[in-house]
């Protein structure tokens, strides 16, 4: 499940078989883990270590294409540090996936960076936005026509607190026993999302059937305790890369964590057989996107 090194900087070099483990650990499901790799908050940055910055409106602060929200009582020069501060972020992480991944580099999409200072556990939230419940990610009004979901976590809790994740079962295993329980998509029903402006792009058929496993594997409660799951704690000061559109996950306790982003076309991968979208293609035996 993890895969783990022992980097310690961003912009830190891959040997050609580091670099084969790192893809095919990834493309197999797997967590790579780096326990040493640090991202250090500026004397000037420690000032956002509070849950008061975040607006209780939002799931997190977020941060693309230069604007920044989710956030609330900043000044306008408190607004301009944490958009660097996320920008810094964003930019090491992409760096860092250049490293790792290099044959990924070229064709990577970058998407939202997220700076969460809220402690998870005891939040209260709707179910569908629940994250302490087992899920894959499929995000409501950002379809990706099946590109896949890479993201970079950093744990910067500045009091030694563990992010705690439960790890679900295989992809393949969560999608054979949701299938099906879900409905085809409603003709016409992409087009009107579209046009309603519900969804920023159009939700393919695999969009549907991915939002529809997220939201009924949150539902099922029986599910959430009796699914095969692993507990896994992230130590401060650690870092992560996963693909969480395959990789069922729940985080459950943690405070302060950086998050960045990427769009992945399921081409770009070394084997993509083992995509969400080819697995659920071949489930279903029908073109998907
Ligand atoms: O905040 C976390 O640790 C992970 C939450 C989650 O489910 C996600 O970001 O997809
Ligand atoms: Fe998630």
């Amino acid at each position: 499940m993890l895969h783990t090194f022992s980097t310690q900087k961003w912009n830190e070099t891959f040997t050609d078989a580091e670099q084969q483990q790192t893809i095919q650990s990834l493309e197999n499901g797997g967590i790579i883990f780096f326990p040493e790799l640090k991202f250090v908050l500026t004397e000037q940055e420690q000032q956002f270590l509070s849950p008061d910055i975040a607006d209780p409106h939002a799931k997190n602060i977020s941060y693309h294409a230069d604007k920044l929200w989710g956030m609330q009582h900043l000044s306008d020069t408190g607004h301009q540090q944490l958009k660097s501060m996320l920008a810094r972020f964003s930019h090491d992480a992409h760096e860092f996936i250049k490293a790792t991944l290099p044959q990924y580099a070229k064709h990577l999409i970058i998407a939202r960076t997220s700076y969460r200072p809220v402690q998870i556990c005891g939040r209260v939230t709707s179910y569908r936005k629940d994250d302490k419940r087992l899920h894959v990610d499929a995000f409501p009004s950002a379809p990706n026509q099946g590109k896949r979901i890479l993201r970079v976590f950093c744990n910067i809790n500045p009091h030694g607190e563990e992010r705690v994740w439960r790890v679900g079962e295989p992809f393949d295993k969560v999608a054979r026993q949701f299938l099906p329980k879900i409905n085809r998509p409603i003709p016409g029903s992409a087009s009107l999302l579209r046009l309603l402006k519900i969804t920023k792009s159009y939700r393919t058929a695999y969009d549907h059937y991915m939002l529809q496993m997220h939201n009924r594997m949150k539902a099922d409660e029986n599910y959430q305790k009796r699914a095969e799951q692993q507990e896994i704690r992230f130590p401060s000061g650690s870092t992560w890369i996963v693909q969480t559109d395959d990789v069922s996950h729940a985080a459950m306790q943690g405070q302060y964590v950086l998050e960045q982003t990427f769009y992945l076309p399921v081409t770009a991968m070394r084997d993509q057989s083992r995509s969400p979208l080819r697995i659920l293609e071949r489930i279903l035996k029908q073109e998907l996107v």
